[in-house]
């Protein structure tokens, strides 16, 4: 069977642990199966910092189901040390708001040395997945440098003029304090989905789409050209997994992502902004917490306990997620 798996960062990154458990795959780690699990990857919160390319939802991806990851902090490496970065800092290298762990440096010298040596974001992936072995195929949504940034006003002179920042700046500086006007793809106009990702949804039997942040995760990830028309194309059902729970989100900022771009933050809301496939949108089925309701024409609803709180319980997400996708 072949599922494939519209992911994000650290949401996307534990949903995929129990749909790798749900296929009797070890959680962490590479295992044999006859089923497939492609993760389709969000590249928008991608950043070059100290001339290093920073791919935050890929790494957070490699590492969680590679066995790397801090799960306190959902991102960076486990045992991290931070030298590099007060070294930075002690030289006033701006910015000195993302903090670059030792082990993480790696990682982004390994990258970049890639990248620059002219091999696609995709390639650069897989090898670094040689070392972490995560079980899943791992694929950018693009191999081209799509990045989101964010209008807000511009401090210097107020509401009078707008400015944009990269998303980075506004989610770790700002904290995702200062409004935003609205998200906007850079190099979207430019990109092409990556054809083997293309490929892995258009190929599935299932498409799940992971309790991801819906605008800044998903939203940027599926306003990749090509990726709704892969989509629409798929034999496959499409079974979202709603990141709100109880009306907010359970780590990140979705509410205040949701809220830039007028939807309430609710999971019957973020169903109705996917939209129902029927009418050109993204949807088969939609799964709520238990206690949560979601009326969404067109959308099969159904309503199952959502808290990721370990792997068994995320493998019945999974497991309830397929059943909806027929699988
Ligand atoms: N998030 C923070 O809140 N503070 C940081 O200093 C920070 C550094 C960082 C370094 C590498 C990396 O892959 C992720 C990092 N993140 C940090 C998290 C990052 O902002 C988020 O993982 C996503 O971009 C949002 O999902």
């Amino acid at each position: 069977m072949r599922i494939t798996v519209l992911v994000g960062g650290v949401g996307g990154a534990r949903f995929l642990l129990g749909v790798k458990a749900a296929l009797g795959l070890p959680a962490v780690g590479p295992g044999d199966s006859e089923h497939e699990i492609t993760a389709v990857v969000n590249v928008g919160d991608d950043i070059w910092l100290h001339g290093l390319r920073i791919c935050p939802d890929l790494d957070t991806c490699m590492y969680t189901l590679g066995g790397g990851i801090d799960t306190e902090r959902g991102w960076g490496r486990s045992g991290e040390t931070w030298t590099v970065r007060d070294e930075l800092a002690g030289y006033g290298a701006d910015p000195s708001w993302f903090g670059l762990g030792d082990k993480d440096t790696a990682t982004h010298l390994v990258r970049t040395r890639m990248l620059r040596a002219g091999y696609p974001l995709s390639d650069v992936t897989a090898a670094l997945c040689h070392r972490w072995r995560p079980g899943v195929t791992l694929l950018p949504v693009t191999d081209n440098r799509v990045e989101t940034h964010v209008v807000i006003d511009d401090p210097a002179t107020g509401p009078k003029a707008q400015k944009a920042i990269h998303f980075q700046e506004w989610w770790v500086r700002h904290k995702g304090e200062l409004p935003a006007h609205r998200f906007a793809s850079v190099g979207a106009d430019e990109a092409t989905v990556l054809p083997a990702a293309r490929d892995a949804i258009t190929g599935a039997d299932a498409v799940l789409i992971a309790p991801s942040n819906p605008v800044v995760s998903i939203g940027t990830l599926v306003d990749v050209p090509g990726v709704r028309d892969a989509l629409r194309e798929t034999s496959a059902k499409i079974v979202g997994v709603s990141p709100i729970i109880g009306g907010r989100p359970l780590r990140g900022m979705a509410d205040r992502c949701l809220t830039a771009i007028g939807v309430e933050t609710s999971a019957e809301a973020v169903a109705r902004h996917y939209g129902a496939r029927a009418e050109g949108g993204l949807l088969d089925a939609w799964m709520v917490h238990t206690g949560d309701t979601a009326e969404a024409p067109g959308i099969d609803v159904r309503s199952v306990p959502l808290l990721m709180t370990d792997v068994e319980a995320t493998a019945q997400m999974a497991r309830e997620a397929m059943e909806l996708a027929g699988v």
